[in-house]
């Protein structure tokens, strides 16, 4: 691709000069250094992106422009500029499919080292008790930030291509889309940014001269590398640093190239920095798939659920309903943003227009659907390969001939009897949502679908039953906030320990998680707010097994909880919530034998232990910002259990 921007940032007065001297295509900066404008055309953007442009490029000094339109032809070159530097791979078993082995060292998001800046600490995360480490968010204040920033932005960039990339989080066009523009220093984030996000000239349509989000991104690698390059894979992980700067809406990420610390538009916009622009104009953005229910009657129901990471969010959002003449249909896998319109319905739109699903675990078994949607036009990070250019991970050993060759995710040799994995657990695919055979067909609508349950639920081994509704709304928020896991691969965490993760959004609240609690709370006084369930498809028995079936059969579940969104009487009251009466989730054709009432048991000493555990969890993290309405909560949770 030759030269193809011929114009100038007009704002530095040696410039007239150079397009006199018929340099017209380049950009000068700071009347010392010029740059080319290797493609795009700058004279396009606005006056605020210019700016922004400009301002990137006198600190990262990159060595060109690339400013990214969208299109077929550039996404080739994307790809053949990472073909070249040994970045992807083609995988011929498939069309347009693509594999990126990483530095071992950047391999998923880095939570000890994602900030938000705020003057006041309070602003972003509650004060804990004296002597408690806060575990719900990273504060930094501006003056740290503006040392870290200086100490790692300046000239990181040399040697590289700046790219200039515009996206929309949410349909063009919507008015919940918010615009960013993110600089970055890697082909590989342009051509993930392209799968999950509406990227290049479409996304700038409108903006006019508003405001939109401003994304620094570079790997932290400047050329010639002062470190060695590791599978083509630059990162710079002993300096890694995400950090969300509220006031000026910008972000600032270095150092890492992967997932959630570089694809701006997921974790960053559509979490962190749009819960807080949620809380000011009155609407949620939550760590939620989005699906529709039909029913064999054919009435249609919206849900939304929030899981950690990688406990299920991506294979229930397409999942196969078991149950005959029950469909499901996917608007989103990871992210919701939900609004009460004019009539006090609350509409959910997914701002994401991909998938970026773990990997190990997919198959035709648990997520046929996802199979599907990744047969083409997919970026795989991390997974291993076959020796017919297919890919491979664990979950797979069935569909996978027994003497297929394959290559491990770190490039060697691998035998099923190796004991270690063959994809790294955090392995993801980067995939097109449009592709997936069960999107919803509203999964565009500008104006969202309308949200008829929230569901919250995790990996609870103990106590937690399969499924049970809350009293009432403000129950519900206490819900959300109780909620807990197994720690997952997809951040750094190691091992099985159950740890608290708030609404699904520990790692993403984008201030005090006290004041997100009572904008929960404050919903009630703006719509119809949604029934709340909670669900546990991971409870194991006394041998160490799961109990419920769980992919297709969840269906059964949610069969339940549409029904008592219409209104059935299918519903008992226990201390803990509402549970389904007994017979009432339809259990008809299920070949797996389930001990339902194992499924239902709320042991007395595991519950009074849950409390007096979250007690300590409120009061040590939350502590002076629990919203007395919480507390109450808890309270009479406590004296439901002491009766039991
Ligand atoms: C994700 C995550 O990538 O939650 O969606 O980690
Ligand atoms: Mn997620």
């Amino acid at each position: 691709m030759g030269l193809i921007g011929h114009q100038l940032l007009r704002s530095y007065p040696l410039l007239q000069a150079f397009a006199k001297a018929g340099m017209a295509n380049r950009l000068l900066v700071q009347n010392v250094r010029c740059i080319t404008v290797i493609h795009g055309d700058i004279n396009k953007l606005s006056v605020k992106v210019k700016k922004f442009v400009e301002d990137g490029v006198s600190l990262c000094k990159p060595d060109n422009i690339h400013i990214v339109d969208g299109s077929d032809a550039e996404n080739e070159h994307i790809i053949d500029i990472m073909t070249k530097a040994g970045m992807v791979k083609k995988l011929k078993k498939y069309e347009n499919c693509w594999l990126t082995l990483t530095d071992p060292a950047d391999v998923a998001r880095v939570e000890s080292k994602t900030f938000v800046v705020t003057p006041a600490q309070r602003a972003t995360v509650p004060i804990p008790k004296e002597g408690v480490k806060g575990t719900v968010g990273n504060w930094m204040s501006p003056e740290n930030w503006e040392k870290e920033h200086g100490e790692r932005f300046p000239g990181c960039m040399k040697g590289r291509t700046m790219y200039v990339v515009p996206f929309s989080m949410g349909p063009i066009g919507s008015p919940l889309a918010k615009v960013g523009v993110q600089l970055t220093d890697t082909p590989y984030v342009v051509a993930s940014m392209r799968i999950m996000t509406r990227m290049g000239e479409k996304a700038l349509q409108g903006l006019g001269d508003s405001d939109f989000v401003k994304c620094l991104h570079s790997v932290g690698q400047p050329l010639p590398m002062s470190t060695n390059l590791v599978n083509n894979w630059p990162c710079n992980p002993a300096k890694t640093i995400v950090s969300h700067i509220p006031a000026k809406n910008e972000i600032s990420s270095f150092g890492s190239g992967y997932g959630g610390n570089s694809l701006l538009g997921k974790k960053c916009i559509s979490l962190r920095l749009g819960s807080i622009i949620a809380r000011d104009e009155g609407w949620l953005a939550e760590h939620m798939l989005i699906l529709g229910i039909t029913n064999p009657k054919g009435v249609k129901k919206y849900v939304a659920a929030a899981f950690p990471s990688a406990c299920g969010k991506t294979n229930l959002a397409m999942m196969e309903p078991s149950m005959p003449g029950f469909k499901v249909e996917c608007v989103g896998d990871d992210i919701a943003w939900m609004k009460f319109d004019g009539e006090g319905r609350l509409r959910a739109i997914n701002p994401e227009a991909g998938f970026f699903g773990v990997a190990p675990g997919t198959s035709l078994d648990t997520n046929p659907n996802a199979m599907y949607t990744i047969e083409k036009n997919t970026i795989f990070t991390n997974v291993a390969e076959t020796n017919d250019g297919g890919v491979y991970w664990e979950g797979l050993e069935k569909f996978t001939p027994s003497d297929a060759t394959i290559t491990d995710w770190h490039g060697k040799p691998w035998s099923r009897d190796s004991g270690k994995p063959s994809a790294h657990p955090n392995s993801r695919f980067c995939t097109p949502a449009r592709q997936c055979p069960v999107i919803d067909p509203a999964w565009e609508d500008p104006k969202g679908v309308p949200i008829d349950a929230i569901i919250f639920g995790g990996r609870r081994p103990e106590g937690v039953p399969l499924v049970y509704e809350a009293f009432n709304w403000q129950h519900g928020v206490f819900l959300g906030a109780a909620v807990k896991s197994e720690a997952t691969a997809a951040a750094e965490h190691k091992g099985k320990v159950i740890m608290h993760d708030p609404f699904a959004m520990r790692p993403f609240f984008g201030y005090n998680f006290g004041h997100y609690m009572k904008h929960w709370l404050s919903m009630e006084s703006r719509g119809q707010t949604p029934k709340i369930f909670h669900v546990n498809w991971f409870r194991k028995n006394d041998a160490g097994k799961f109990m419920w079936p769980g992919f297709g059969e969840n269906s059964r579940v949610l069969d339940w909880i549409i029904r008592r969104c219409s209104g059935e009487d299918i519903a008992m009251e226990t201390p803990i919530g509402y549970v389904p009466k007994p017979g009432t989730i339809d259990m008809s054709s299920l070949k797996d034998d389930v001990d339902m009432e194992g499924l239902f048991t709320l042991p007395k000493k595991f519950w009074q232990a849950e409390v007096a555990e979250l007690r300590n969890y409120f009061e040590e993290q939350v502590n002076d910002d629990m919203p007395v309405e919480m507390n109450n909560q808890l309270n009479s949770l406590a004296e439901r259990i002491s009766k039991m």
